[in-house]
């Protein structure tokens, strides 16, 4: 049984210092009603916390370390480049380099550089609403895009006009144009469509909605959105801020065979430092200023030290492909079978979704095809299984709504431990204390 005196001592500061102690909500721990832990360190697919306890990681971070924590070669580039100065604010070979990569990889044919998802999903949209003169968006529920105004809204009262804030402070002039549609819904978004002919700018989707879980497309879903988005003179924007480099070596667009008008990228393109990036066609990216009308800029966009690390995890994601994403489904795959048998042994009605390297554990007697059914998942059920997990040494995201991210460090021993850590932790939550595991 870990012990957090540390953390909760870090924790009881932070609370004064910073808003809920944390620097992103979700850490907070406040879905799970613990507190969170302190990470002091971190190797591999293992992390440690403030109080030396040491726990299996599936966060990676939400998603950067698909290699695995402290890769020696992304340490090596960092700690190179960084003698040489921290950052520039002017061009360097790095960014250029890192661009190149990423275009040979995804099939984008110009990039921008930024500091995070957000500001990628942000400016994207700023360049789908300047490249078509138009204002609405049209994005899913359950989908996440980061915290910019106008992906800050909820389905407003009527489901075909705009939407209300989800957020204090979002104005509802900016909530209007941002139209809510059903996941995996094809209808829906038709009818949206022509509900508010020639006004779309855009359509953005999570590829894979990984932030209501691991929810797949069904099947000819985004060739659909491909096709409507044709119809209707909208651009696609696929928000891979999670598939990117994750799904395959060329992100969601390669892996679902759907190509989007702009991409939105990071996590995995920082390699763990702060990197979004979005990219789309020439005529489109060369609207961006300083070529173009739409403006956007960030002082530490491109900083050398950030395009070292990501440069050297795509590096080797693209130099070792062959085994790398086999390698992730096999163990993702070990992990899925094994959690489902031991949800099934206990009696307990766990689905367990995969894609590739991303898996979710939805507490629901049902199949979590949309965002209604994983709405009904035992949220409380979850809850008792994170607890039980983190006391056996396993670190899952505090949601039931995030993904589980595996990584190559991720030994098969490892994943047999974690199918254990659940076999127990289902049997106490079953039989509250009454029966034993196996
Ligand atoms: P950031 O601004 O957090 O770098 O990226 C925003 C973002 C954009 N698009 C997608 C599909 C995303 O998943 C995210 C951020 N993901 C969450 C985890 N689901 C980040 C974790 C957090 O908010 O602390």
């Amino acid at each position: 049984m870990n012990v957090h005196n540390q953390s909760h001592k870090l924790f009881s500061r932070a609370r004064e210092l910073v808003p809920g102690g944390v620097n992103s909500p979700v850490r907070a721990f406040g879905s799970v009603g613990l507190e969170p832990l302190f990470i002091e360190r971190a190797g591999g697919s293992v992390v440690w916390d403030a109080d030396g306890g040491e726990y299996i990681d599936y966060v990676g971070s939400w998603g950067p370390m698909i290699l695995g924590h402290a890769h020696p070669d992304v340490l090596e580039a960092v700690a190179k480049t960084a003698r040489d100065g921290l950052s520039f604010g002017a061009p360097c070979r790095q960014e250029v380099e890192l661009a190149e990569l990423i275009t040979r990889m995804t099939g984008v044919e110009m990039v921008r550089m930024v500091n995070s998802g957000t500001e990628a999903v942000m400016s994207a949209l700023r360049l789908a609403r300047g490249a078509t003169g138009r204002d609405k968006i049209i994005k899913f529920e359950g989908c996440y895009h980061g915290h910019s105004d106008s992906m800050l809204v909820k389905a407003g009262s009527g489901a075909l006009t705009g939407g209300t804030p989800s957020s204090a402070g979002v104005p509802a002039g900016i909530a209007a144009d941002t139209l809510t549609a059903r996941f995996n819904d094809f209808s829906d978004v038709e009818r949206i469509f022509l509900a508010n002919p020639g006004t779309v700018a855009a359509l953005i989707v999570e590829p894979v909605a990984a932030n209501m879980g691991v929810i797949a497309p069904a099947d000819g879903f985004l060739s659909g959105l491909r096709h409507l988005c044709d119809r209707h003179g909208a651009l696609l924007i696929f928000d891979e801020v999670i598939t990117g480099f994750r799904l395959s070596p060329g992100g969601a667009q390669a892996h679902f065979g759907v190509r989007a008008d702009l991409v939105t990228y990071g996590k995995i393109i920082g390699g763990g430092l702060p990197v979004g990036a979005y990219g789309g066609s020439r005529v489109l990216m060369e609207l961006v200023a300083p070529c173009g009308p739409v403006y956007q800029a960030g002082t530490l966009s491109g900083n050398p030290v950030a395009m070292a690390a990501g440069l050297a995890q795509l590096k080797l994601l693209d130099r070792n492909r062959a085994a790398i994403y086999p390698q992730l489904a096999a163990i993702a795959d070990r992990l899925a079978w094994g959690l489902r048998a031991a949800a099934r042994e206990a009696g307990i009605p766990v689905h367990v979704n995969r894609v590739e390297s991303l898996c979710c554990a939805y507490f629901s007697k049902v199949p979590v095809l949309s965002y209604t059914d994983a709405m009904g998942c035992d949220t409380s059920a979850f809850t008792r299984f994170f607890a039980g997990m983190l006391e056996r040494g396993v670190y899952l995201a505090p949601s039931q709504f995030e993904a589980m991210f595996l990584c190559t460090a991720h030994t098969p021993e490892q994943i047999d431990t974690t199918v254990q850590a659940a076999r127990e932790t289902l049997y106490s939550i079953e039989t509250s204390g009454k029966g034993t595991a196996p």
